[in-house]
């Protein structure tokens, strides 16, 4: 089934290249140094080979995420509101009925799908959303249903999560979701975007710039660092965040990595653990678009986390994959969504250090990655009429 599947993708799809490009050498936007060594412009990590390329769907409206099913169709949420399931040879179904309605304009929209860890017995699916609130206003919800045997529709389509405070911004929704080994759902939530509700992100009586961990259901998990907490929120697993459009299990320790959009400059990759504050906007690597600083202009202070790696100029991630295949010689690696760098990125890990990277020029907004079963992965381009792409080694 496996064979027939890569047989019939190569058949059909226009196959380009993709090199690997050099770093990006271009002048830091701060004068920050960095807090250790390596948190910054590894060295390149050059693979010796560039990605063939080959375009297996187009016409999707600025797609957001990809998930795998387990007959290795792929369920594909366009932002605009619609979420599409994408068969072997490319064919893009019509909308999957059910889902509820989003506030689909800006950075808005149909965000990230997941299925639920028994989808094979449970047929559940997982998104976040900008949700409508009322008049302007929206927030960042989690919904969940059961996929129809024929896949057509959303049966019994149920909202478990809203961040709260509801905010009238359309920027800064976050919304990365990752199951954890025990089958609890992460959640990473944005802070709005604007300037009084980013100071939220410290506060940990509002869900704006958090980490959240919640059971399968929606219910509080029992054991979060704020549950029975005065004045703070259950939900909360970690805080001091921006806009985390990217998370994953590590597959050796199974700790959650978080990755998030800086200002101008300050991309971070986290390791996002438990009551920690990862301290925007108190610190960050970056600054104001305008060139100002962002408070005070600190990159570090006591009490807040360091970035395991940071960006500047800024790559722009989407989602990021633990590579867990052998069709490349990267297992263990970090591969990343390039949206602004236009690239596939590769983080070469030793433990929690960043001691290399790469980059593959895609030539267009790279908004998620996954990794098939049979070791190739699967990138979406956030465009108007956006592709689904196959990559694997050209050697
Ligand atoms: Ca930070």
């Amino acid at each position: 089934m496996r064979a027939v599947f890569a047989v019939a993708v190569l058949a059909f799809a226009a196959c380009t290249n993709a090199e690997s490009t050099g770093l990006n050498e271009a002048p830091p936007n701060t004068d920050f140094g960095p807090a250790f060594e390596g948190q910054t412009r590894a060295p390149e990590a050059e693979s010796g080979f560039d990605l063939e390329v080959a375009e297996v769907a187009v016409g999707l409206s600025h797609p957001w995420a990809i998930a795998i099913l387990p007959d290795g169709r792929l369920l594909i949420s366009e932002r605009s509101g619609r979420l599409r399931l994408v068969d072997h040879v490319g064919a893009v179904s019509a909308p999957v009925e059910g889902l509820p309605p989003v506030d689909a304009r800006d950075q808005g929209g149909l965000l990230d799908v997941a299925l639920s860890p028994n989808f094979a017995s449970d047929r559940l699916v997982y998104w976040s959303y900008a949700e409508p609130r009322g008049g302007e206003n929206n927030g960042t919800s989690v919904a969940r249903g059961r996929l129809s045997e024929d896949a057509t529709r959303i049966e019994a389509a149920t909202v478990i999560f809203r961040q709260t405070p509801d905010w009238r911004s359309t920027g800064h929704y976050g919304g990365a979701l990752a199951f954890d080994r025990d089958g609890r759902l992460f959640i990473a939530l944005g802070e709005r975007q604007r300037s009084r509700p980013r100071r939220l992100a410290q506060d940990v009586s509002t869900l704006l710039g958090k980490v959240v961990r919640i059971e399968a259901d929606g219910a509080v998990a029992a054991d979060n660092p704020f549950v029975g907490q005065n004045g703070a929120r259950g939900e909360i697993w970690s805080y001091g965040h921006r806009n985390p459009q990217g998370a994953a299990i590590h597959p050796e320790t199974g700790a959650l990595w978080t990755i998030e959009h800086g200002p101008q400059g300050g991309d971070e990759l986290n390791i996002a653990a438990p009551g920690r504050n990862y301290g925007w906007p108190i610190i960050s690597y970056g600054e104001e678009y305008g060139g100002e600083p962002i408070g005070q202009g600190l990159a570090v202070r006591e009490g807040m986390e360091q970035p395991v790696y940071y960006w500047d100029p800024v790559i722009a991630p989407g989602d990021m994959i633990f590579y867990q295949g052998d069709l490349f010689p990267w297992r263990g690696d970090l591969l990343i969504a390039g949206l602004r760098s236009r690239a596939l990125v590769r983080l070469r890990l030793d433990g929690a250090r960043v001691v290399g990277e790469e980059r593959f020029d895609l030539g267009a907004r790279v908004r998620d990655v996954e990794q098939a079963a049979d070791g190739a992965l699967w990138v979406v381009t956030d465009e108007d009429d956006g592709r689904l792409l196959r990559l694997t080694p050209r050697r």
